[in-house]
């Protein structure tokens, strides 16, 4: 029986009904009551909290093949968009907090409107890349990719409520982190593409050090350039995370996100970052959801710089070199 976030789910066993994962939309709320803001603070940032954005569903949004709701998918992400873009205009590092998957196209577009040069590391035990073409579900959320990449243009119909979205990133200014469920077609556009993946097998036979040097070589050693991490909570266990849509087995360790947050950070050039797929409404109890809730917000925190040691950290040196 789904937990609920102190007052009634408005879809209920309706909502349930007509759309499985509803819920996800209380994401933001459970993050900030596990103690964002304060956890933030003490980082020595001023935080803003610009609040949620507000976004409604279009009467007569027809799904588009198997596309639910795509105008009013892609008019929620257009608001986001500006949204972030502003935001990063202004001179913030950026935190969205989900809310589902789809967002990242609003988010990453509205950060490369003001950062074209920016690379995007996809945390994620999933690929988010079917176009509406390979998409087994329809699923918006697991289509977020195929939008923003110039490679995959030809691939890709014309949404309705998606016209504002040209492509805008190169599939070498991708990586992947965490990937253990991946659909034939989604295969088939990463090795197409080349894309650089290090799915859970690679992070077992490389361990995540490596991983991660790998990866900040991969975007970086070319130029220094703003860093979007996109992070779907369900890239970690589901021992860790259970309140979310779509959980898969044998993912990331506690220590596993966090280094990768911490190497993150170290480069000083996170830009923006997402925190996606919290879905309190889907945790068993109110414990997992809670404890769902404080692990992203331990992967926020630390993303901006938390540290394990009390202090900076610098680059591949020891504790006592710091
Ligand atoms: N690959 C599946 C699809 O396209 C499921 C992906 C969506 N789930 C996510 N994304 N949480 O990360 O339908
Ligand atoms: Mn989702
Ligand atoms: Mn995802
Ligand atoms: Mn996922």
């Amino acid at each position: 029986k789904p937990w609920k976030l102190g007052r009634p789910n408005p879809g209920g066993q309706l909502g349930k009904a007509v759309q499985k994962r509803r819920g996800v939309e209380h994401g933001p709320k459970a993050i900030r009551d596990a103690g964002l803001i304060e956890r933030l603070s003490n980082l020595d940032y001023p935080v803003h909290d610009f609040g949620d954005l507000s976004f409604q569903n279009l009467d007569k949004d027809e799904p588009y093949m198997q596309v639910p709701f795509p105008r009013s998918v892609g008019r929620a992400n257009k608001l986001l968009s500006e949204a972030v873009g502003s935001a990063v205009a202004s001179g913030h590092t950026t935190v969205m907090l989900g809310g589902d998957h789809s967002l990242a196209i609003g988010s990453v577009e509205g950060h490369a409107r003001q950062c074209p040069d920016l690379c995007l590391i996809w945390v994620d035990a999933h690929a988010d890349i079917n176009t509406p073409l390979t998409s087994p579900s329809g699923n918006l959320h697991g289509q977020s990719v195929a939008f923003m990449l110039k490679e995959l243009q030809n691939k890709m119909p014309e949404l309705p409520g998606f016209s504002w979205v040209k492509p805008f990133l190169s599939a070498k200014d991708l990586v992947y982190i965490g990937l253990r469920d991946v659909d034939p077609g989604e295969y088939d556009i990463l090795k197409e593409l080349g894309i650089q993946c290090f799915t859970m097998r690679d992070i077992d036979r490389l361990g995540i050090q490596r991983v991660m040097e790998v990866t900040l070589d991969h975007l970086l050693s070319r130029k220094q350039r703003p860093i979007h991490l996109s992070f779907d909570i369900d890239a970690m266990d589901p021992s860790l995370a259970p309140a979310t849509g779509t959980p898969v087995n044998g993912g990331l360790t506690y220590r596993e996100g966090i280094w990768i947050t911490e190497e993150i950070h170290n480069t000083g050039l996170l830009s923006v970052m997402d925190l996606v797929e919290v879905n309190p409404v889907l945790g068993a109890s109110r414990e997992a959801v809670e404890v769902t809730a404080s692990l992203a917000v331990d992967i926020i925190a630390s993303s901006l710089g938390q540290s394990r040691q009390g202090g900076p950290i610098a680059q591949t040196q020891t504790l006592k070199d710091d």
